[in-house]
């Protein structure tokens, strides 16, 4: 019988080969592996349907609580596969679920509820503090995540491309604290700028919302919300990179190679500030201006901090004027210099867009003309979505931020922001039925980048800015989607934040994650997402489509790296949904 049955099997192996193989790849249903608010759009991808119709059962039920019809079949753009939407947005009773197909196949379980992506805000939060360098991060704070401190930084050394007439090559100084970068353990200026200013965006947006925003960190319970204590930890690390000699900023600070795959604790090369520029130096000017404003209001807590960034902003500021062609250039610096340095460049030859950044952010504060006039806010045309080389947007949240409060003779500039703040948040929202993943995010290749998770995230933000703006929910639908495209509506099934849904990330390229003992990664980091770059050259990748280019291995630090610029957003988008569903 046994012989008949395995006869069978071979007779007919060739056949479903071939089917198996002619079918698409992945999960059948792709959602939010969360959940959803009861009152938000609820959405679900549906590959190779073999009915017309779903059900929707209460999870270790076989009863249907919901049935619906699928719509139409759309074809991705990007890998030729196609899907159906399922949208449920009608079922708003709390409780967890999954999606039933007809032909037996089901979703991950997903929930609804209020409130349903707090855990997930607060991890993201959370994900920042393990990120602390100079600290050992104790089991009370960082649960089985716990280390010793790494990255003393108490003595660096300034490279020979830094040197000063006050700090010449080969001085020490020391600069300690701040985040480290990404999977690497460098601090880099430019990146933790957009970085640290993401967060501060946050408070200033929800500033109210933000007291309830307690993640068990040291500094829990001091009178400041833990979202600006976590903030303080970058920003005060950001000070020592400032030359107080002439105000100009390091590029980074940094090993000249990147460190092994060791804990903090076990790295131990040398480290450099390296050459300044005019980018890192326009983004601190920013970040402080921005630090100084909020600060302001907590004068007690935190007596002369204010004042001590306003300081450094305005004399990065005229650093910056006097140095406008200063770029970073690896390349050319170790030709010149040594000892070469091969870590993260963050290079970028355009700092119109930084000066943007930093103008608007100085005038907020001061209300000074001379910063009135340096802003430029058509430098870009039209609205990008923000990034670490990319900062323009960042002026246009903060200008329509202080809105009410500004002067007539700002009006010119507001209506400027606006317009072109509507114009992409239309361009990103509408027809989205023509999209593949039924979301902002994806609707073009280029989307797809190193860290083009981050895009989503910051997608979303841009499209929350004009809900703020209009009141139009079809701006906060259209963000929440995103959130839903990184939680696992997308080409690859992964919720891409660790520790959260049932396809999980577990193999980030993050040192600490692959180092220490612990199974599972450190939670609440947001790896970096399909990149059809492949720089790594990592051989488990599933194809080149674009929206596929993932693979959940260490080796893939173009795909699966985490980085604090790419959190940042997720902590707002994640905060910011929950701060507007709370209304
Ligand atoms: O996010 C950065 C991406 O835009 C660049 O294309 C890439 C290559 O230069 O670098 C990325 O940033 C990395 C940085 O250079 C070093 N730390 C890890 C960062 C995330 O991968």
């Amino acid at each position: 019988m046994m012989l008949r049955v395995l006869q069978t099997v071979l007779t007919f192996l060739p056949f479903f080969a071939t089917v198996v193989v002619a079918q698409p790849a992945g999960e059948p249903v792709l959602l939010n592996q969360l959940g959803f608010y009861p009152k938000s759009p609820k959405i679900a991808l549906v590959r190779n349907a073999s009915s017309d119709t779903y059900t929707i059962r209460l999870k270790g039920t076989s009863r249907a609580v919901f049935s619906g019809q699928l719509g139409p079949v759309g074809t991705n753009p990007h890998s030729g596969k196609q899907a159906r939407v399922a949208d449920f947005s009608a079922l708003q009773t709390p409780g967890i679920y999954e999606v039933y197909l007809s032909d037996g196949a089901v979703s991950p379980p997903f929930e609804i509820r209020e409130n349903i992506h707090r855990e997930l805000a607060h991890a993201a939060l959370k994900g920042f503090y393990y990120q602390r360098a100079s600290t050992p991060l104790p089991g009370k704070y960082a649960g089985k995540w716990h280390r010793p401190a790494g990255h003393p930084d108490t003595v660096v050394f300034v490279h020979p491309s830094a040197s000063s007439p006050n700090r010449p090559a080969g001085a020490r100084i020391a600069s300690p604290g701040g985040w480290y970068d990404a999977g690497d353990y460098n601090k880099y200026v430019v990146n933790s700028g957009i970085t640290t200013a993401t967060l501060l965006a946050l408070y200033e947006d929800f500033p109210q919302f933000t007291r309830g925003f307690a993640v068990r960190i040291p500094e829990s319970g001091n009178r400041i919300p833990d979202l600006l204590d976590e903030a303080l930890w970058n920003i005060r690390w950001l000070l020592t990179m400032q030359d107080p000699g002439d105000g100009g900023v390091y590029h980074k600070l940094t090993n000249p190679k990147f460190d092994g795959t060791v804990m903090p604790h076990a790295a131990r090369e040398i480290r450099y500030v390296v050459q300044k520029s005019v980018t890192a130096t326009l983004d601190f000017a920013a970040v402080m201006a921005q630090s100084a404003r909020i600060f302001g209001s907590f004068k007690r807590q935190l007596p002369g901090l204010s004042d001590s960034c306003l300081a450094a902003a305005e004399k990065a500021w005229i650093w910056a004027e006097n140095n406008p062609q200063v770029y970073y250039d690896q390349g050319f610096m170790n030709r010149t210099f040594d000892p070469d340095i091969v870590t993260g460049a963050y290079g970028d030859r355009n700092s119109a867009d930084e000066l943007t950044w930093a103008a608007a952010e100085l005038y907020l504060t001061t209300r000074n003309k001379k910063y009135l006039t340096a802003i430029d806010l058509q430098a870009t045309s039209p609205l990008p979505v923000p990034s670490w080389s990319q900062v323009l947007p960042l002026a246009c949240y903060s200008l329509l931020r202080h809105e009410r409060t500004l002067p007539s003779e700002a009006k010119p500039l507001l209506r400027t922001a606006t317009a072109k703040l509507l114009a992409a948040a239309d361009a990103l929202s509408d027809d989205l039925a023509k999209t593949p993943f039924y979301t902002a995010m994806g609707r073009t290749a280029g989307d797809f980048v190193w860290g083009s998770n981050a895009v989503a995230a910051n997608q979303g933000i841009l499209l929350l800015q004009a809900y703020r703006l209009t009141n139009k929910t079809h701006y906060l639908h259209t963000a929440s989607g995103n959130l839903d495209y990184l939680l696992g509506r997308n080409a690859t099934g992964y919720c891409f934040v660790t520790g959260f849904g049932s396809k999980r990330v577990l193999h980030p390229h993050h040192r600490p994650s692959a180092a220490d003992a612990v199974a599972e990664p450190v939670p609440g980091l947001l790896a970096g997402g399909p990149n059809p770059g492949q720089q790594d050259q990592c051989n488990s990748y599933p194809g080149n489509n674009p929206d596929e280019s993932y693979t959940d291995v260490y080796c893939s630090y173009a795909s699966n790296e985490i980085a604090i610029n790419w959190n940042a957003p997720l902590v707002y988008l994640s905060w910011a949904l929950e701060a507007l569903h709370e209304k």
